[in-house]
């Protein structure tokens, strides 16, 4: 009988995988194909779509495996006796053990789905935070951070007394300053929360060597991989990080789903966050024990068809190869970074070399706005605002930056017809 697993990707769909079993490079261009979206012109101009820092696109396996879900086996989870609800749990569970796989963690109970990035950083604020924070303790930042990666720490400090301390970065290059991190490192630093990626800058940080750090000093770490995670290769066992979070829209997955991988020992200390269904093991009017984690953190009827919808995102990401894809989207990036130094009165932000899959610029005397908007005439998706990081852009000197961010099904033509736009908009505006 079909389950619901089954039905996410059928074997001869798995086989048909781009680079599914071959060791050559997979040919990006035709991986083009498997993306719907990508093929529409935009203002009768073919779509370039330089967004991808916000959300990515989805490979139709992905739009097949909700459709299937909801057309199949839709049911609730954990709950039914009858086949539909097996198959869901099935396939549900399912879902976190490949998540598991995917992140290298120890097994799927270190694994608690969420809605995103955000809210598995408001989680282990509201829980691990405000169990084991307390007056005149400190959470230790960079200045890079994501305001998901800010903000609740704020809210957390302010509850409990904690104050936050600051990594600082240096230039536009916006790297973080190795030695202040050193000093900074020590008690009563009790949380160390970094980004693992930049998503306004494009600055990769050594995520291993400052959790290898801060584990020394008995701190606790938090990456947050929202960048990371759908580009590159990530072990969080080797990466050695207490908490990881990402979001299953930025690695061809839907909206709506998230993933918390915790250390197990840490996770299983943790109170509970939001109380409901399912979260429990037994319940009497004044009293009620909790279920172990992952489903402890749980509650109510989670999105069922995001992580299943998300095992086939998973699936497609691994047969295409997160190492290649790194190395794409670099390539991407550092033939964009380099092609728009030659622009005269252009600011670039972030890293020379070794920059993630994305380039950050403003022009001289344009408003960032005015650029993403020209380039939105020409068919291109950019992005122009402060990214959800004003602190950074404050440190900048600036109020906003354009953003091109790519990914695998991007193209080097591509990028020259950007580079060209962007050429041509800088002389509209200095003529
Ligand atoms: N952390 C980083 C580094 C991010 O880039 C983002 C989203 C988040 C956290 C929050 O993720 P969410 O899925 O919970 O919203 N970044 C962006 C961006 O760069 N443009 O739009 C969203």
């Amino acid at each position: 009988m079909e389950t619901a697993t089954d039905a996410a990707v059928t074997g001869r769909e798995r086989a048909e995988l781009p680079g599914a079993g071959a060791s050559a490079p997979p040919d990006w261009q035709r991986l083009r194909d498997d993306f719907p979206i990508l093929h529409q012109t935009v203002h009768g101009k073919p779509l370039i779509y330089f967004d991808n820092a916000a959300t990515s696109q989805k490979p139709r396996v992905v739009i097949e495996t909700l459709r299937r879900y909801y057309e199949r086996d839709n049911a609730n989870v954990h709950r039914g006796i009858h086949e539909l609800s097996n198959r869901a749990t099935r396939a549900y569970e399912g879902a976190r053990e490949r998540v598991a796989r995917f992140l290298n963690a120890r097994n799927a109970e270190e694994i608690v789905f969420t809605r995103g990035t955000t809210e598995g950083i408001n989680l282990v604020a509201q829980t691990w935070g405000l169990q084991n924070l307390g007056p005149g303790d400190v959470i230790l930042l960079t200045e890079l951070e994501h305001h998901s990666n800010l903000v609740p720490w704020q809210l957390l400090a302010r509850r409990v007394g904690a104050r936050l301390a600051f990594v600082p970065v240096t230039g536009d290059e916006g790297t973080v300053d190795a030695r202040r991190l050193e000093e900074l490192l020590a008690p009563p630093v009790k949380l160390f929360a970094m980004v693992h990626v930049s998503n306004s800058i494009g600055v990769v940080n050594p995520v291993a060597e400052w959790c290898a750090r801060a584990r020394s000093k008995g701190i606790v770490t938090l990456v947050d991989g929202a960048q990371s995670a759908g580009h590159m290769p990530v072990d969080v066992q080797a990466l050695g990080c207490d908490f990881f979070v990402f979001s299953g829209h930025k690695t061809c997955g839907p909206t709506g789903v998230g993933v918390l991988y915790g250390r197990h020992e840490l996770l299983q200390q943790m109170p509970p966050w939001q109380g409901g269904g399912e979260m429990i093991l037994s319940v009497d009017f004044q009293h009620t024990t909790f279920k172990a984690p992952p489903h402890r953190f749980e509650a109510g009827t989670p999105d069922i068809s995001g992580p299943i919808a998300l095992h086939a995102a998973l699936d497609y990401l691994d047969a295409v190869g997160r190492a290649r894809i790194w190395q794409h989207d670099q390539e991407l990036a550092q033939y964009a970074y380099d092609q728009l130094a030659t622009i005269p009165g252009i600011r670039l932000f972030g890293p020379k070399r070794g920059r993630a899959g994305l380039v950050s610029f403003l022009l001289h005397d344009v408003h960032a706005h005015d650029v993403v908007t020209l380039a939105d005439r020409e068919g291109i998706a950019l992005r122009g605002g402060h990214h959800c990081t004003q602190p950074l852009m404050r440190k900048l000197g600036v109020e906003s930056t354009a953003r091109a961010s790519f990914y695998f099904y991007n193209t080097f033509e591509e990028v020259d017809r950007f580079v060209e736009v962007i050429r041509a908009i800088q002389k509209f505006f200095n003529r």
